[in-house]
């Protein structure tokens, strides 16, 4: 097997996700390419701390007639219009193989990352963001102990352009009997990967990315960041452990630091890539909590922002996206480089 030379990488070819599977295309040469197409907006980032009209925000009214506490570190609560609900009567459908259904049960849980309505992640303390993590954690546990919740997905949706319905910092958990179509795809590769190897994919994965450098973005003692080699999104990036282990629930306290130091990290970056709050929507891969010891499983986290070459032009995924496969024009390692080199402080600090 021959590596081959930068031309390689200069030139449309194909890279494959190990995690899924599934092949990407690569066209480096349209980076030049003209747009004269749709520009987002940019919102102005003049939110005050508290909004008498926000749902999320401390004592404030929801939809659903409940009223929050007067909280003043994180809080959660289930989803007043949630996906997935506890009780959806269990039944199966199968006509002729043709047509094929299955009832699911789920529990979605919406949770504040701070009481003060005009925070994000990156301009949080490393001790906030912690308590952040400690909630992750406690709810990753609660819920994945139920014995009908075989997953538990933890996520954010940040940013107007990624459907987020309010900026008052929040993410989402979404748990549920059924493993989802993404995790599920990890977690036949990295069984696969187990079984042939006694390694964990990612584990490999990783000591390789740390040893080239050329994708590495930021790195902590218990945790790096890169944008992986067949990363979809132009500055999408992949947290990983450099412990494997599987669960939310196995992170040492030194490891929950770990996770929120370079959640800071890479989030401050983001945010100074085009000087803005940078949408994204990221989340968690950990282990099914279906019982099982899952030892191929190695705990990390997505970032997937749609943004392209500035705050106003987006990454479409239309198309030959749509109906061929995935594409990207930018190279992981073009991406790697500029996020490597963005200051370490939040741009409204510098
Ligand atoms: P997103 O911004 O990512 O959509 O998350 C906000 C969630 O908050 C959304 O799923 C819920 C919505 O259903 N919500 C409530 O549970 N209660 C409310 O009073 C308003 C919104
Ligand atoms: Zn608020």
């Amino acid at each position: 097997m021959s590596i081959p030379d930068r031309n390689f990488f200069e030139k449309p070819h194909r890279r494959l996700n190990i995690l899924t599977n599934e092949w990407l295309q690569v066209s480096p040469h349209r980076t030049q390419r003209p747009w004269q197409g749709k520009e987002e907006k940019t919102s102005a980032d003049d939110r005050p701390e508290y909004v008498p009209d926000c749902y999320l925000c401390p004592g404030n009214e929801r939809v659903s007639g409940a009223v929050n506490p007067d909280y003043n570190s994180t809080f959660a609560f289930d989803n007043d219009f949630g996906a997935l609900l506890p009780d959806s009567p269990e039944d199966e459908l199968n006509e002729n193989n043709l047509l094929i259904g299955r009832s699911e049960k789920g529990i979605c849980r919406v949770i504040c990352f701070s009481p003060q309505h005009n925070l994000t992640l990156p301009e949080m303390t490393h001790a906030q963001i912690e308590e952040v993590v400690d909630l992750w954690v406690k709810e990753y546990k609660q819920l994945g102990d139920l014995p009908w919740v075989n997953y538990v997905q933890i996520f954010e949706n940040k940013g107007e352009i990624m459907g987020c319905s309010n900026p008052h910092p929040h993410g989402q958990i979404w748990a549920q009997e059924s493993v989802p179509e993404e995790p599920l795809k990890e977690l036949k590769q990295q069984q696969i990967y187990y079984q042939n190897n006694k390694r964990t994919l990612l584990g490999d994965y990783l000591e390789l990315e740390l040893a080239k450098e050329e994708r590495i973005v930021a790195k902590n003692d218990h945790f790096v960041v890169l944008v992986p080699f067949w990363a979809f999104w132009p500055y999408e990036t992949l947290v990983v452990s450099r412990r494997p282990f599987a669960r939310f629930t196995d992170m040492t306290p030194d490891e929950k630091e770990g996770l929120a130091d370079i959640i800071k990290k890479i989030t401050v970056k983001y945010d100074n890539l085009f000087n803005i709050s940078f949408p994204y929507s990221a989340g968690f891969h950990p282990a099914p909590t279906d019982g099982k010891p899952h030892p191929e499983w190695h705990f990390h986290m997505h970032f997937y922002p749609p943004l392209l070459r500035s705050a106003t032009i987006k990454k479409f995924s239309v198309g030959y996206e749509m109906l061929g496969n995935e594409q990207r024009d930018i190279t992981a390692e073009y991406a790697a480089e500029i996020l490597r080199g963005l200051p370490n402080v939040h741009y409204k600090l510098q």
